[in-house]
């Protein structure tokens, strides 16, 4: 758990960086798997994102996957216009015609499916893209933590069981003046292999609860999500002012802005399978990104 919360927070921190130098992080468009990490033993669709072609190249026509110790094929999905192979360590799909190729300027997914070692640590994916003329090799493993390779590998996170496979981004807490009972927390969850949030706590306030808005004639209330909000495969799920958030009531100090809540989100997979992330979040008067919601929480009536 120790290790889920330090590298969160390091995404938390890499998120406010990101959000800052935006042309930079467009330019490093490398073949990734979706952040958030998987559950070791567990299935897993690897989605490879290909977001661009090689260097100087207008299309991707050829990816191969190496597929790691660690990770067992089940089955690789097709893909219209290009042929499908696979071994057991190997997946390779191949435009039939050049105009079935994919374009540099649009992105795709290359999805494997398998399971998971039981063994937690990183696994990673060697990918060949090939591109008109020429190929570029996402093949390179950082030798250490800092490493920044140029071509790296798609890296996974297999995660010990009970740790979240959900990567949390943007996460900031609501800034509440003495006396003020209640606040919001708002975030972007994305589970790689779809999860389920279920229930979230913190010492900082008698009750966290998740809730969403909804139009009761025409005033805007919000209400507590019984069944949790569900967290569909690679698709961002964006708590924010207006919308989803988390509501925490009974708060037992101020939270000036600069200070530090801990949260602890509980998340659900479709197999019944528990986990938890613990975070701290950030004491904020508006998402670090600015212009994002707006809506100011103490208007909205439950
Ligand atoms: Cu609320």
């Amino acid at each position: 758990m120790t290790a889920l919360s330090s590298s969160t927070s390091s995404r938390l921190q890499a998120a406010v960086a990101a959000s800052l130098c935006l042309v930079a992080t467009a330019a490093a468009a490398h073949v990734t798997l979706p952040p958030g990490g998987a559950t070791a033993g567990s299935r897993y669709d690897a989605a490879f994102r290909v977001g661009h072609a090689c260097q100087g190249a207008s299309n991707t026509n050829a990816v191969t996957v190496q597929l790691p110790e660690g990770f067992t094929l089940q089955s690789a999905q097709p893909r219209a216009g290009w042929t499908l192979t696979s071994s057991a360590r190997t997946v390779a799909w191949k435009a039939e015609q050049p105009q079935n190729a994919l374009p540099a300027s649009e992105k795709a997914e290359f999805v494997v499916r398998g399971t998971l070692t039981d063994k937690p640590g990183p696994l990673y994916f060697k990918v060949l893209q090939g591109c008109d003329g020429t190929s570029a090799d996402w093949a390179q493993i950082p030798s250490n933590a800092g490493d920044k390779p140029a071509l790296p590998a798609a890296r996974l996170d297999v995660l010990a069981p009970g740790v979240a496979p959900v990567e949390v981004k943007d996460a900031w807490v609501r800034t509440a003046v003495k006396g003020q009972s209640g606040t919001g927390a708002f975030m972007t969850l994305s589970a790689p292999s779809g999860s389920r949030l279920v229930a979230a706590r913190t010492p900082d306030a008698g009750l966290a609860e998740v809730h969403e808005m909804k139009m009761d004639g025409d005033v805007m209330r919000m209400r507590p999500l019984s069944a949790g909000l569900d967290l569909p495969a690679r698709r961002p799920v964006e708590l924010k002012p207006g919308g989803y958030h988390l509501m925490l009531t009974q708060l037992k100090q101020p939270l000036p802005v600069g200070a530090t809540v801990p949260i602890t989100l509980d998340f659900v997979d479709a197999d019944g399978r528990k986990s938890s992330a613990q975070l701290q979040l950030p004491v904020l008067a508006a998402p670090a990104g600015g212009a994002a919601g707006g809506h100011d929480m103490p208007g909205m009536k439950h």
